[in-house]
């Protein structure tokens, strides 16, 4: 179960097909830039959006946004290309109520001038003005194969088929097909298909080149696709990119200023901006005064995973780690619910925590508290997280751009019978 989780999570094929390392790596598409036609530079800009199966949450979706930023880098090489970002919003976990959570644009989590250094991208309402209205002339809805894959002879491959699940489109009386589109009514499809894959995001290029001239295509269902290069340079430039916006990061700045005696200066902890000017691994911080925690729960204990620990378990790790870094101080970002969190103010009574008040939590919103939450975890001098949550993996990665040494990263609780505790991965950055 855990590979078969982690594949997901992670969008490796590599996983699968042992011995073969090669795997999703870089895709060529069919052609060069070259033998297009000299007109077709001339040619009106495409539009390639997408989105993800609703049960998916936020970290994830970050993670599907950097295997299409891949693709539309390799669309890019043919014509001209912008994606499109799907706006946030009715995502499962994000249940504070009376709170406004759909349509959500990017702009509100992500500095988009920094997104915009890596991949030309407009938000939702930008794509509406500028192609003239709410159409989307093709939209296709990626799904596995019915027949499943063969054990070992993994290939990559895309095919139109009829759709397996209920289509989650309807055809209204005009022709036009209606659907969530992540919340904006009034838009409608113009064609729905099937098509079945199995391989990294650039398989779809031949496809968007080639087998249709629509000049808007929504992929849906997009985290079918995997990444083309699992944490390579192109990984990595996206990751970078994915600046989270300046409102954020100042209020994270000042809760560790106020309350856990942290500052960029003291810390040693210098973040760029402008990610493209950074050419290489930044000189290693020391992180603010204290320990920093991620504790998923809810969903991670309903299933009664042997890789998490019971609060008791957590206190005792997180008191021993107090020690032995010499730190007073914890910084927990979880989303257990109030039983858990009065149990966590008993174990463990020096735990600090963001608690946003309602106004704050209606200005950021759920997934505003999140990227405070990853702030903060990513500037402490060291850092422990749940395993196989993708909500520690970015904080990972935002520790992995900060320059901290691994060490101090890629550690996670274990379970309490849990006999072989394997560590999070080092995925080293690259420039
Ligand atoms: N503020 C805050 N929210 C959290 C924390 N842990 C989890 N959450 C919320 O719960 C969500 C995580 O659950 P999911 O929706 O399953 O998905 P995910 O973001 O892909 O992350 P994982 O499930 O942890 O892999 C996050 O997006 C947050 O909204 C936390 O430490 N702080
Ligand atoms: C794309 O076009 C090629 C060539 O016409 C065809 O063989 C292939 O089946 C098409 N693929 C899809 C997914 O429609
Ligand atoms: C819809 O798109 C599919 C896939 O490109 C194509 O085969 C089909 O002919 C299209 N249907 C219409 C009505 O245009």
């Amino acid at each position: 179960m855990a590979a078969g989780l982690l594949l997901l999570r992670l969008g490796l094929s590599c996983l699968l097909s042992s011995g073969v390392g090669g795997l999703g790596g870089e895709f060529s598409p069919g052609h060069s830039a070259g033998s297009l036609p000299a007109a077709a530079a001339a040619v009106e800009r495409r539009y390639l959006l997408y989105d993800v199966n609703p049960p998916e949450g936020f970290n994830l979706r970050r993670d599907v946004y950097i295997r299409m930023a891949s693709l539309l880098k390799t669309l890019q090489k043919s014509s001209d290309w912008a994606l499109v970002l799907p706006p946030w919003g009715r995502l499962y976990h994000w249940q504070s109520p009376d709170i406004h959570q759909v349509r959500i644009p990017w702009s509100e989590f992500f500095d988009v001038d920094s997104l915009s250094k890596n991949i030309p991208v407009i938000e939702y309402e930008e794509f509406l003005a500028e192609s003239g209205g709410p159409f989307i002339e093709q939209v296709y809805v990626l799904q596995g194969y019915a027949e499943g894959w063969k054990e070992g002879t993994w290939e990559e491959k895309v095919d139109q088929r009829p759709c397996i699940d209920q289509l989650m489109y309807s055809e209204d009386k005009h022709g036009y097909y209606r659907g969530w589109f992540w919340g904006y009514e009034e838009t409608r499809g113009l064609n729905v298909s099937c098509l079945s894959v199995q391989g990294s995001a650039s398989i779809m290029a031949p496809i968007l080149l080639e087998n249709t001239t629509a000049r808007s295509i929504m992929l849906d269902r997009a985290e079918n696709l995997l990444h083309d290069h699992y944490a390579g340079r192109d990984y990595w430039n996206t990751r970078r990119s994915m600046v989270f916006t300046k409102h954020l990061r100042l209020v994270g700045d000042e809760f560790r200023a106020s309350f856990l005696q942290s500052s960029d200066e003291n810390d040693k902890t210098i973040f760029h901006e402008d990610w493209i000017k950074v050419k290489q691994r930044p000189s290693t911080p020391l992180g603010g005064p204290y320990l920093g925690v991620h504790l998923r729960r809810k969903d991670f204990i309903w299933g009664h995973r042997e890789d998490v620990p019971t609060l008791h378990r957590t206190a005792e790790e997180i008191h021993s780690l107090l020690k032995k870094l010499q730190l007073k101080k914890v910084f927990i970002a979880t989303d257990a619910d109030r039983q858990d969190l009065e149990e966590l103010r008993k174990l463990i009574p020096e735990m600090v925590r963001f608690e946003s008040t309602w106004e704050e939590l209606e200005l950021y919103k759920d997934g505003g508290v999140a990227i405070i939450d990853q702030w903060i975890c990513a500037h402490a001098r060291y850092f422990i997280g749940t395993s196989v949550s993708t909500f520690s993996f970015r904080i990972h990665e935002e520790r992995e751009i900060l320059g901290f040494d691994p060490k101090t990263t890629y550690n996670r609780f274990c379970g309490d019978k849990e006999k072989n505790c394997e560590q999070p991965t080092h995925w080293k950055i690259v420039y």
